[in-house]
């Protein structure tokens, strides 16, 4: 199985990479970002929970996202394999993914971190706050909010990985195509 954890800071590009992957791969993509989206769309307690921690750019509790990505990997038990991608975020959600796959005998196989500056992030982020609708992206005092959760909370999680002999990063700067055949070079390694 190739179950793949894609890494980095908002807008780094892990949602545009994950599509040209399962494409590749044929892979399950597993987004907490697009799966609390639908959560909102569709008015659950949970999403109107979520909502208000999103549109500030703070992170929702780990219990939420682990239940949420518990569900996914039940629901799809004879995936080839899973890109995970906005997760885990913290530290206790890798604990988490790592006894949860622990269980299925599935080890996650690497972790690919994308890197990108703060000043382009911001950039491309309010790009697509034009025309996604997100609340989130469109305010730029609450993108630099999302950047200092991802430093504060989400960082650490690559020595996570880094303990492990999994973590791997490439230049997230640079064309959509150059950066997935970056992507690739790594994945053929494992
Ligand atoms: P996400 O939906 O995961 O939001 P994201 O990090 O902004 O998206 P992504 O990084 O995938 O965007 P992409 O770079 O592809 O999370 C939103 C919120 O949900 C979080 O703030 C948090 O509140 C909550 N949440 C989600 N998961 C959670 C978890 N596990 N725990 C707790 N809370 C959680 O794209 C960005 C833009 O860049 C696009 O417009 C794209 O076109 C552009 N782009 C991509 N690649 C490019 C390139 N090479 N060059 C130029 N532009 C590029």
């Amino acid at each position: 199985m190739l179950n793949l954890v894609l890494f980095g800071p908002p807008g780094a590009g892990k949602g545009t990479q994950s599509q040209k992957l399962i494409e590749k791969y044929g892979l399950i993509h597993l987004s907490t970002g697009d799966l609390l989206r639908s959560e909102i769309a569709q008015g659950t307690d949970l999403g109107l929970e979520a909502k208000k921690l999103m549109d500030e750019g703070i992170l929702v509790p780990d219990a939420v996202v682990i239940g949420m990505i518990s569900h996914k990997l039940d629901a799809n038990r004879d995936a080839k394999g899973f890109i995970f991608d906005g997760f885990p975020r913290t530290v206790a959600q890798a604990e988490a993914l790592d006894s949860l796959l622990a269980s299925k005998n599935a080890p996650i196989s690497g972790m690919i971190a994308l890197e990108v500056d703060d000043d382009e992030l911001e950039r491309r982020l309010l790009e697509r706050g034009k025309e996604s609708g997100r609340p989130d992206d469109a305010n730029p005092e609450v993108i630099r909010k999302r950047i200092k959760e991802y430093n504060d909370k989400t960082a650490p999680v690559a020595g996570f990985y880094k303990a492990q002999n999994k973590f791997k990063s490439i230049n997230g700067i640079g064309s959509i195509d150059e950066i997935f055949n970056a992507i690739g070079d790594v994945i053929s390694t494992y």
